[in-house]
């Protein structure tokens, strides 16, 4: 029996609504995964992250296996006893937070050394590594490890890292030990076509059983990323869940669903909204803005999230202004609500047949917005 089933698939884009089944539940998709790197959505009990309607929740290994550990974790009951979670959750493999968060010693074609970026501790990463690792903490969808070319690349470097990739997803393939959880293999290939294709093409050979798209949003601009995102997932075997690693703002996402991917991962709705960020349908509302102090008005009078039946604009301000905890708490809840609700219009529009008209008409509106 197949993991992921497609119900739908678009008749104007290659959008598709599915489900994706993991040793601790089902996933409806095109999912949206809040962000808890480690081991908390922050500022979020697991309740209060159940209650805006998220179904899976990203870790980091990078992070668990430097603090606690991933012995430490094994013994707290893997991270869903450590997270108090009992749904899915994904792991990344640390090989992106390896090449954006420490200081490299040494990057070769078998691993990468690095010193920690809490105590300069060195610390070496492989494939190999990476996988027991992932193993150890017990996520339902684990990664690859992978090498995330910068933007700008040259060619030879972006052949390089493509190399090494496939290289090291053939190890972790042959390492994974655990027949619950999920392997997902990387492509890389910056914005080079003829790059993501080689390594789409080596990556399905090894038969995983889904497939995410890394290597983007790391500078590229709008653009670039759909355009390298709509060759790439055209790619992949269709029968595959698609996961599009570390996007985006809501018009990224709605594009991406549109070019045929159905899982992302993104700390812009936790992370805006400790920044007192938070999204409406009509664009970003500052919440430390002055112009909010007397209004006893929600963030958006169409949510029905906890913060907006709850809260108006005035109180949440000054939550902002005198640093109380609540402040940020209640504006990552909206957020995150505001990314399931759209998630959820999204799934019910490809079942409704109306998805290629609206996503057309809403990355067109969000242009004129910002332009
Ligand atoms: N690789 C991994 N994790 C990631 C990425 C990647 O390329 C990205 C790309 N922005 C986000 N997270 N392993
Ligand atoms: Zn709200």
């Amino acid at each position: 029996m197949s993991v992921f089933e497609v119900l739908t698939n678009d008749n104007g884009s290659s959008a598709r609504r599915g489900r994706l089944q993991t040793a601790h539940g089902t996933i409806e998709t095109p999912v949206f995964m809040p962000v808890g790197t480690r081991g908390s959505v922050k500022g979020l009990t697991p309740l209060q992250l159940k209650d805006t309607g998220s179904s899976i929740v990203l870790a980091n290994t990078y992070h668990m296996m430097i603090r606690p550990g991933a012995e430490i974790v094994d013994a707290l009951g893997d991270l869903h006893g450590l997270m108090g979670w009992d749904g899915p959750i994904l792991t990344d493999s640390g090989g992106y937070q390896v090449f954006s968060l420490s200081t490299l010693n040494r990057v070769g074609d078998d691993g990468v050394e690095f010193a920690s970026h809490i105590d300069g501790r060195k610390i070496y990463m492989d494939a190999e590594i990476a996988t027991t690792v992932q193993n150890q903490l017990g996520a339902d969808i684990i990664m690859c490890f992978d090498e995330c070319t910068p933007f700008p690349a040259k060619r030879e470097q972006i052949q390089v890292a493509v190399d090494r990739t496939i290289r090291w997803a053939e190890i972790c393939k042959k390492t994974h030990s655990r027949d619950d959880q999920l392997l997902f293999g990387i492509v890389q290939g910056g914005v080079d076509p003829e790059m993501r294709s080689l390594c789409a093409e080596e990556l399905i050979k090894l038969d995983f059983p889904g497939y995410a798209i890394g290597g983007l949003s790391v500078g590229e601009g709008h653009e670039n990323m759909i355009r390298t995102t709509q060759h790439t997932a055209a790619l992949l075997p269709s029968d595959k869940p698609r996961y599009l690693m570390g996007v985006g703002m809501p018009v990224d996402i709605v594009a991406a669903v549109h070019a045929g991917v159905d899982m992302f991962d993104c700390v812009l709705p936790t992370r805006n909204g400790r920044n007192a960020f938070a999204f409406t349908k009509n664009g970003p509302i500052r919440m430390r803005n002055s112009m909010h102090a007397q209004d006893t008005g929600p963030i958006d009078p169409d949510c029905p999230c906890y913060c907006c039946r709850n809260f108006g604009r005035g109180t949440l301000r000054h939550f902002f202004n005198v640093g109380e905890m609540l402040g940020p708490i209640l504006v990552t809840i909206h957020n995150i609500v505001f990314y399931q609700r759209l998630m959820a219009e999204i799934r019910e529009r490809i079942e409704a047949g109306t998805f290629s008209y609206w996503a057309l008409e809403s990355i067109e509106l969000t242009n004129a917005l910002e332009s």
